[in-house]
């Protein structure tokens, strides 16, 4: 027996529940969050995405031709991406030159080692790991502005679909896996939902 995406959220509901609810972003969506902690997240994420970039290019180089397209738009969306963070820091007179926090550096070194797995297991964490976005920034609702524009990036339909289509790509190589392989899938999900945690928990406490 296989394991499916749908089934590692519902097996490890309370890993995943946290790693898309905090209080970091109840407070974004009622505006409470403090611009420090705002920017704390910004930067960091910054630094991560550019790391996410290159463990997408390395998914890319090991992922069979017919993912090709999928795994190829979300390339092309994340080069906007860098470039809306940059702008987004420029508004706010941030400096993205800056050293990355422990969390930060541990969720980056994670993403290295997922490079050097196999694909099913890559193709599980890019889903999780853009799922994660989705999911975090519509659970608590309709957000204030300037928090808004932040929130429709990952939770506007056409992301949405995005990561359908991801869980559907990881589900078919994932139906190919034996019973070892599963533990180190769901060992996988449950470290990237402990790592999406600590990221809006090092947010939070607005250190950078
Ligand atoms: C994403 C992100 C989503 N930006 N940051 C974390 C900590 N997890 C997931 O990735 P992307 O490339 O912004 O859609």
């Amino acid at each position: 027996m296989s394991i499916t995406c749908e089934q590692l959220i519902q097996r490890h509901e309370q890993s995943w529940q946290q790693a898309i609810i905090h209080p970091f972003l109840k407070e974004c969506q009622s505006g409470k969050i403090k611009p420090q902690q705002f920017n704390t997240w910004l930067i960091q994420d910054y630094l991560f995405v550019v790391e996410f970039t290159r463990f997408q290019a390395k998914v890319l180089a090991n992922a069979p031709v017919e993912h090709f397209d999928l795994i190829l738009a979300g390339l092309g969306a994340i080069k906007d991406e860098l470039n809306w963070f940059q702008q987004k820091a420029a508004e706010r007179e941030l400096n993205l030159n800056t050293p990355k926090q422990q969390t930060c550096q541990a969720y980056c070194q994670y993403l290295e080692q997922l490079s050097n797995m196999s694909y099913p297991i890559q193709a599980m964490a890019l889903w999780a790991i853009e799922l994660a976005y989705n999911q975090a920034w519509q659970q608590p609702g309709e957000m204030v502005a300037p928090y808004h524009e932040f929130a429709q990036r990952w939770g506007n339909p056409d992301f949405t679909e995005y990561v359908k289509l991801l869980e559907k790509q990881a589900d078919e190589v994932l139906a190919d896996t034996d019973q070892e392989m599963d533990q180190h899938i769901a060992s996988a999900f449950i470290k990237i939902a402990n790592l999406e945690k600590d990221f809006w928990q090092m947010a939070y406490q607005g250190n950078s």
